[in-house]
């Protein structure tokens, strides 16, 4: 079985983890670096790239795809984009995983514009507090995962979270979990969300065979791969290089 998954770069090796670990699939990765980063494009930009990426998984015959990226799942939803073939949303599996009444929602500025955790969650009565989190993304591009500049950043965008009292916290960012460790530190109370984790009970488990993942890189392979080293990538895979000539429609 080949499983397709799509971010702008790094943040959606945090999905494609947890969904390799249950299941030993030939996972297809785009990563599309040369383009990243994508919560500050136009929806219009984003849709393009949507489409485009998913024609290309549909060549490499992917028969289903997880959402590795909120960014463009808020597109795929917000505009009825049909993937084509089976397509499971991590926004729709994040707000699944709410059990509070009160919840916070970090996110790209284009999630957080989009408002579709946050009207989904209204739909279920609760109150929602977003904050657009945009530097977070480069801080994990960048490796830069815990240290003063990190914790200088969570305060700066978490603090009126805090005052909000809020019970739960969705990372609506594929990126966000690598920083879960100081989210929490500086949210204490609140019970975090890392949606991939409820996304992950969409797949089977199959452990007979270990997990294949193809990266396909649109920027720098090298560097993508000298990033999933940072991250301790334990799963065997290959980086190809994928010129963004060759998708662009
Ligand atoms: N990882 C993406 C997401 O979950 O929204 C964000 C990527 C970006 O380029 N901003």
């Amino acid at each position: 079985m080949k499983i397709g998954l799509f971010d702008s770069g790094i943040g959606g090796v945090s999905v494609l983890k947890k969904l390799a670990y249950l299941n030993g699939a030939h996972y297809i990765y785009v990563a599309d670096t040369d383009r990243a980063p994508y919560g500050i494009k136009t929806t219009e930009t984003l849709e393009r790239y949507i489409y485009e990426i998913l024609s290309f998984l549909h060549q490499k015959g992917v028969s289903k795809i997880f959402a590795a990226c909120n960014t463009t799942d808020s597109i795929i939803l917000e505009k009825n984009i049909n993937p084509g073939i089976e397509y499971h949303s991590i926004i729709e599996a994040g707000v699944c995983a709410v059990k509070s009444d009160m919840v916070g929602i970090i996110g790209t500025n284009i999630t957080v514009q989009s408002a579709t955790y946050k009207s989904r969650l209204e739909q279920l009565e609760k109150r929602v507090f977003q904050k657009a989190t945009q530097l977070f993304v480069s801080l994990v591009e960048e490796g830069i995962f815990y240290g003063r500049m990190v914790e200088a950043v969570a305060n700066f965008y978490l603090t009126p979270l805090k005052k909000k009292n809020i019970e739960e916290l969705i990372l609506g960012c594929t990126h966000f979990p690598f920083l879960k460790g100081i989210i929490s530190r500086v949210l204490p109370n609140v019970r975090i969300i890392d949606p991939a984790e409820e996304l992950s009970h969409n797949i089977s488990v199959s452990k007979e065979k270990r997990a294949f993942v193809d990266f396909y890189v649109t920027g720098s392979s090298k560097e993508f791969e000298r990033k999933l080293r940072r991250i301790n990538f334990r799963i065997p895979y290959r980086v190809h290089n994928l010129d963004v000539k060759q998708i662009e429609k």
